[in-house]
């Protein structure tokens, strides 16, 4: 049987001891080191705790709780010479701190031109009332052609070249069923505008199979072609500024009727047709650049959404982003939208 006496003395012992020996630890490392020391597994506490089972009944609990009493005393002792270590390294690394070091500017990226400009479209547009809708890349045949007032054998069909999944999909060659299902949805009056990627299987200097569109639509009684030739004025005046000179020339689209293209005077030359002296090659020396379709929605396309057409008229209208970017920015090739050269992006942050 061990002497319960020479026990707790030991134990006892063991937090004057480890106090003398915090000052030598130093450093984080150190003092870890002498915490295995004293409360490790096999460390000095331990060994003590080690004699417990030879002690006699009444003398272990006395010891257990002077043991446990130990534990939190050394505990506590670690733990505040470890808070004293960590404060000490913070102001030294403070000290070594200059404040009149010039920062490093993190890099910042930028929206991509495209973007800019859909953001700044669709910007102007819902402060006009619209709203603005997206939906589904993929599409099927009625949403795309049929309610758009191109029937099977439409020969409008030809003139998008359209990328088919399978027999009944494909991928939506304009934003305009966006436009016919917020027409599914919705009864008259209505004002949207659908923003989005558009797929059509071309591919040249001036063509990518992918491009990016905006298309509006506004439907209520009495709505003529004044409204359509006011709302896309007022439109092309805080996209281009208030100067910048609109006309309306005849033209063609199967869900419009009658249809009209929109040209702007030329952003580069302001309409002069050359800059000091030398030909405008944005207008090729016209003075007038194509910014956008538009025209009356054609009865045909109401009628698909069951939209009365003795009491209700409206306009729609459709641009490309690409264009008016490049237009916008005096970006030379459609190339560069699709490049993601990192030299050209950053311009436009
Ligand atoms: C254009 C030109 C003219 C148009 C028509 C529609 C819809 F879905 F409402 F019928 N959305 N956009 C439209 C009309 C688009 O783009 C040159």
């Amino acid at each position: 049987m061990s002497d319960a006496k020479s026990l707790l003395q030991e134990l006892e012992g063991l937090v004057p001891e480890c106090e003398a020996r915090l000052d030598q630890a130093s450093s984080l490392s150190e003092l870890e080191e002498l915490r295995i020391e004293y409360l490790g597994r096999k460390g000095r506490l331990a060994k003590i705790m080690s004699g417990l089972p030879s002690l006699s009944n009444e003398d272990k609990p006395v010891a257990g709780k002077k043991a446990n009493e130990v534990k939190t005393a050394l505990t506590e002792l670690i733990e505040g010479r470890q808070s004293q270590l960590e404060r000490a390294a913070i102001t030294e690394s403070l000290s070594r701190f200059d404040p009149t070091m010039p920062g490093r500017t993190p890099h910042k990226g930028s929206l991509h031109p495209v973007s800019l400009v859909m953001d700044e479209i669709c910007d102007v547009f819902v402060g006009l009332g619209f709203e603005v809708v997206t939906g589904p890349e993929v599409e099927n045949d009625w949403y795309n052609f049929e309610a758009l007032n191109m029937p099977p054998d439409h020969p409008a069909r030809d003139m998008q070249d359209t990328l088919y999944i399978s027999e009944s999909f494909l991928l939506r060659t304009h934003t305009s069923p966006l436009q016919v299902r917020s027409m599914q949805e919705k009864n008259p009056p209505i004002a949207v505008i659908a923003p989005g990627k558009v797929y059509r299987r071309d591919s040249d200097i001036t063509h990518t199979p992918m491009f990016h569109q905006i298309e509006g639509v506004l439907i209520d009684e009495n709505v003529s072609m004044a409204d359509l030739r006011g709302t896309l004025t007022a439109f092309v005046h805080q996209l281009f500024g208030p100067k910048t000179e609109v006309r309306f020339r005849p033209s063609f689209f199967p869900f419009t009727e009658p249809s009209a293209e929109v040209d702007i005077s030329c952003v580069m030359c302001g309409g002069k047709g050359h800059i000091d002296g030398q030909p405008c090659r944005v207008c090729k020396q016209t003075g007038w650049v194509e910014i956008l379709g538009c025209g009356m929605m054609d009865p045909n396309v109401m009628k698909s959404v069951d939209y009365d057409t003795e009491k209700y008229s409206g306009f729609a209208f459709g641009l490309g982003i690409e264009r008016v970017a490049m237009l916008k920015y005096g970006i030379g090739d459609l190339r560069m939208f699709f490049e993601n050269d990192i030299r050209f992006l950053e311009q436009f942050s």
